[in-house]
């Protein structure tokens, strides 16, 4: 079996958080993991619709989400959250929700590469004025210090990245 547990990605729009959420959270199905991926689409259309991208909004986001996410793992369950969560304090805090289940991973992409990606146009967008307040843009994000898992998403390809995620969650969560 496994234990349940909180696996916290952290990073820019665009550094692919999501995406390997995804993936990994498959893979682990494919394995005989329970797990969950938590992420905007299906927490800031439904729980969190009445936020925004303020810092005090941003920080009720990731409050919410961190409680939710220490249910998952007290359930038993491998949560996966997918949050830009730009702000160490909110992190803290989810982390403190969760207690030693949580794990902080860094999906790492510099501002220059996700803009160059900018699969939905967003960077473009913030640039030009229309999206206020966008992370590494217009708004901060405050990298990891300790991070339990750096996974440099300019580095490695989408399979060697959910490689390495899936080896760290063998070694962290098999029992
Ligand atoms: C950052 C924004 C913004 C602003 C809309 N700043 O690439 P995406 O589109 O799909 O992911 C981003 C998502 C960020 O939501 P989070 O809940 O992860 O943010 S936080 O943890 O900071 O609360 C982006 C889109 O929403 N988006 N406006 N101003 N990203």
């Amino acid at each position: 079996g496994h234990k349940g547990g909180v696996l916290w990605f952290t990073g820019l729009s665009g550094a692919g958080k999501s995406t390997l959420a995804t993936r990994l959270e498959r893979e682990l199905f494919d394995r005989g993991y329970q797990a969950y991926v938590l992420d905007g689409d299906n927490i800031r259309f439904g729980l969190n619709a009445n936020l925004g991208f303020s810092p005090e909004e941003r920080a009720e986001n990731i409050r919410r989400v961190g409680e939710v996410a220490a249910l998952f793992s007290r359930a038993g369950l491998v949560a996966i959250t997918a949050f830009i969560s730009p702000y160490r304090s909110d992190r803290d805090r989810a982390r403190a929700a969760a207690n030693e289940r949580f794990h902080e991973i860094y999906i790492k992409a510099d501002v220059e590469t996700c803009e160059q990606r900018d699969p939905k146009g967003l960077y473009r967008k913030a640039r030009a004025g229309e999206i206020k307040e966008f992370t590494g843009v217009s708004a901060p994000y405050e990298a990891p210090e300790n991070p339990e898992l750096v996974i440099d998403t300019t580095a490695l390809s989408i399979d060697q990245a959910v490689a390495e995620l899936i080896q760290y969650v063998e070694k962290s969560f098999r029992n």
